[in-house]
């Protein structure tokens, strides 16, 4: 690894199914982006369990998403990928961070905000103050770019916000990270499939809504031809037309192909048609990916031993700020 090139870094919630969702608005950038930066990409399961978890099938999906990481194209020999609970500075950086963070910025978290409403019986204090564990994910490894959906925008803005509060209260410490978000018509915010004015979630409890990245053609041809549109018969990129303008960005993102090209191809087409070629365009993507899993899930030693590696990797570094932050604030240290 390049010690010169920038550092990227960037991480998934193992709840739910990973979706086309965080494929298009996430995974396909990290993949696109590894050469040319020092890849770090974390299993955030600290993250995850702010929201109740099955023990069992958390314990499952860990892997299983570092897995589809992989199978989606994150070269181990480019980038670092481990699991955020091997690495005990993101907890440790994260508690010194809330001495920082203000109550009133993180109540203005929509994501925290959505996510009471959802899970009125379990308001926990993790879910208030998960904004800042993903600041200290960003900090600890002084990354310069982060990317990310549309939807961490807000949470972005925050760790730069915490990078300079720490910095300015002590002296220069942290990197101020950048985000890098597509635009909402290349991908930074696919919809929900059967309800387009929300965004696709990997753990809506209708899986109608988000096709997974392990969906079988038959399931991802179903899906698709489930999905609303509207009563228009003009295939166009129109943003208030939710559901039209959501298969026509699940197109082009998918061929690499602009909009305009996509409105092209489908001038004169009925919707059965672009529900029909979109769901190909997916399945064409995905199974390549699939394969490459199923054999990464079949004999697991390479596996844990890119995550042993990963995490041994990231703790190296990560302690490395963190001793600098503990003294910086007067920690003692060196016994
Ligand atoms: P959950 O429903 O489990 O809360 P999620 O689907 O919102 O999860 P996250 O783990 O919160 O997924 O997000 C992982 C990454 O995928 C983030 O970078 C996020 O911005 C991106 N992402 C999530 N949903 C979408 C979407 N619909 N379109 C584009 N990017 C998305
Ligand atoms: N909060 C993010 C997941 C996440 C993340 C990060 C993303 C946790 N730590 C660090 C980028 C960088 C989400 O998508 N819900």
């Amino acid at each position: 690894m390049n010690d010169k090139k920038k550092t990227m870094l960037s991480g998934i919630q193992p709840s739910g199914h990973l979706c086309i969702g965080n494929y298009l608005g996430a995974i396909k950038n990290w993949v696109r982006l590894q050469n040319d930066y020092d890849g770090i990409f974390i299993v955030v399961d600290l993250h995850a369990i702010t929201v109740r978890q099955k023990p069992a099938e958390l314990r499952k999906r860990c892997l299983s998403f570092a897995a589809q990481y992989l199978a989606c194209g994150i070269d181990p020999n480019e980038s670092i990928i481990f699991i955020q609970s091997h690495v005990p500075a993101h907890a440790e950086l994260a508690w010194t961070l809330n001495t920082l963070a203000h109550m009133g910025e993180l109540s203005r978290m929509t994501q925290y905000k959505d996510k009471i409403k959802k899970h009125q019986a379990n308001i926990n204090v993790g879910l208030f103050a998960y904004p800042v564990l993903m600041a200290s994910d960003i900090l600890l490894y002084q990354s310069d770019l982060v990317p990310v959906g549309e939807d961490q925008k807000q949470h972005l803005e925050l760790s730069r916000e915490l990078a300079e509060r720490f910095n300015n209260a002590y002296s220069p410490t942290f990197k101020v990270p950048e985000a890098f978000i597509m635009k909402q018509s290349a991908g930074a915010r696919i919809r929900s499939l059967q309800d387009p004015t929300k965004k696709m979630s990997k753990s809506d409890e209708n899986p109608n809504n988000y096709i997974a990245l392990l969906d079988d053609p038959d399931t991802i041809l179903k899906k698709f031809k489930r999905a609303v549109t509207d009563s228009e018969t003009e295939i166009k990129y129109d943003e208030n037309r939710h559901g039209v303008a959501n298969l026509l960005t699940l197109y082009s993102s998918l061929t690499d192909s602009s909009l305009s090209d996509a409105e092209q191809h489908f001038q004169g087409i009925g919707y059965a048609q672009l529900k029909k070629q979109v769901a190909d365009v997916t399945i064409e993507t995905l199974v390549p990916i699939q394969k490459r899993y199923d054999e990464l899930m079949s004999e697991k030693t390479e596996l844990e031993k890119i995550l042993k590696n990963g995490a041994e990797e990231a703790r190296y570094r990560a302690r490395k700020t963190l001793s600098k932050v503990y003294r910086k604030i007067g920690l003692v240290g060196g016994f």
